[in-house]
């Protein structure tokens, strides 16, 4: 593949990349390029957040690279105060150990085993002596610690930051040397624990990491970011049907996004929808339901995606019966014109005639042909006139 294509296929949908002048030099070697990916395993389950970052991963796999995946059983315990206006409690070493097992398997979900290097970062972080921790944290100052965005809110609120936390990104920039990472990738949260690692590597003697990050995507409330502690996440491990009505409720705005940073879908097929959207030739929720069947075939195959797509569609014709309706109540069995008189809806015999010859009336969803036919009616049938009119059957 030539240089351009390969460094097109990189570039698509990051934020950063810095520098991209580095990344052509890395590129231009023709080294396999050793690419960093570390992940806390603070939570067990990993959503389609974290999808976003592993399907960069295996772009670079495809073209040939090492992915390195730090399983950070070490830094998780201190906790990435990135984001955070709090200190995070410590996990027990038990607890990561448990959620870390989890994470490998699911992320192996994306990845490609055979081009990944796991390591664990107790490894060598255990092993640290103070004086080792003292000369390291002696090549950052504390004003570019405090530069940082979470950092400098909780110092101007006069609230704690505590000094393991000034710790936290000079561990995760520490494994960079370790691993002799060129690229290390993240969410567009982590930039300054990775820009800190391009440094730290420096101080080591080593070419500083090209830095890529990755867009957070705002969760199923379609506001906030995806997170399992707002509970509006998309888990690997969510059950198709549970799946698919998931990626069903975000709302319209989103659904290019998802496309784009969470499935495979070529960028031209994603751009005709686009088009199509646009000028409005299509119904959004016909491209969601593509881009459901799409994700949960991903997981967890097709013949079980378009199980949750048909069961997805029964629930859903049913979701048009609004939550009130009225009941009435007949005598049973009754002629299929007097039913629908008795719903007092209808100004004549001879309207509710036209209805039913027309195929306008259901009964549970069956269409009733004949005005005169007999109907058995034991309570709880949902008789259907037109669209929108319902009623619950009781008899009397
Ligand atoms: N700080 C990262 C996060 O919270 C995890 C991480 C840990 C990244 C160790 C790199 C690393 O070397 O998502």
């Amino acid at each position: 593949m030539d240089f351009e294509r390969h460094f097109e296929i990189i570039k698509r949908n990051t934020i950063d990349l810095i520098t991209e002048e580095d990344l052509k030099k890395r590129l231009k070697s023709k080294k396999t390029l050793r690419v960093k990916l570390g992940v806390d395993p603070s939570r067990p389950d990993l959503h389609l957040g974290h999808a976003v970052v592993l399907k960069k991963l295996r772009e670079f796999q495809n073209l040939g690279h090492q992915v390195v995946l730090i399983i950070g059983d070490f830094t998780a315990r201190i906790g990435d105060p990135s984001g955070r206006s709090k200190t995070r409690p410590m996990l027990t070493k038990e607890e990561v150990e448990q959620n870390a097992e989890s994470y490998k398997k699911q992320a192996f979900k994306i990845l490609d085993p055979e081009k990944t290097e796991i390591r664990y970062n107790s490894e060598w972080l255990d092993k640290l002596s103070f004086y080792d921790i003292i000369k390291l944290s002696s090549n950052y100052t504390v004003a570019r610690m405090l530069e940082r965005d979470d950092f400098a809110k909780r110092l101007a609120k006069n609230e704690p930051i505590s000094v393991s936390e000034f710790m936290y990104p000079l561990a995760q920039a520490y494994d960079s040397v370790m691993v002799k990472a060129d690229i290390e990738i993240g969410g567009t949260d982590q930039l300054f624990n990775l820009l800190v690692g391009r440094k730290i590597q420096e101080a080591y003697g080593q070419e500083p990491q090209v830095v890529l990050t990755m867009p957070i995507i705002e969760g199923t409330d379609g506001n906030l970011k995806m997170s399992k502690s707002y509970d509006n996440y998309i888990a690997f491990e969510d059950e198709p049907f549970d799946m698919y009505g998931k990626v069903m409720s975000i709302p319209d705005s989103l659904i290019l996004k998802y496309m784009r940073l969470a499935t495979d879908i070529p960028e031209d097929t994603i751009k005709t929808y686009e088009e199509k959207m646009k000028n409005n030739s299509i119904n959004p929720r016909d491209i969601k339901m593509l881009l459901a069947h799409e994700i949960v075939t991903f997981f967890h195959g097709k013949e079980k995606a378009d199980y949750a797509q048909n069961e997805f569609i029964k629930v859903f014709q049913k979701k048009d019966i609004p939550d009130e309706i009225n009941e009435i109540a007949v005598n049973s069995p009754i002629k299929a014109i007097d039913l629908v008189m008795a719903t007092k809806s209808v100004s004549s015999k001879s309207e509710a005639k036209r209805l039913i010859n027309q195929g306008a009336v259901k009964l549970n969803d069956i269409k009733i042909n004949d005005p005169f036919q007999l109907l058995e009616i034991k309570g709880d049938e949902i008789l259907r006139i037109g669209k929108r009119r319902f009623f619950k059957l009781n008899t009397n």
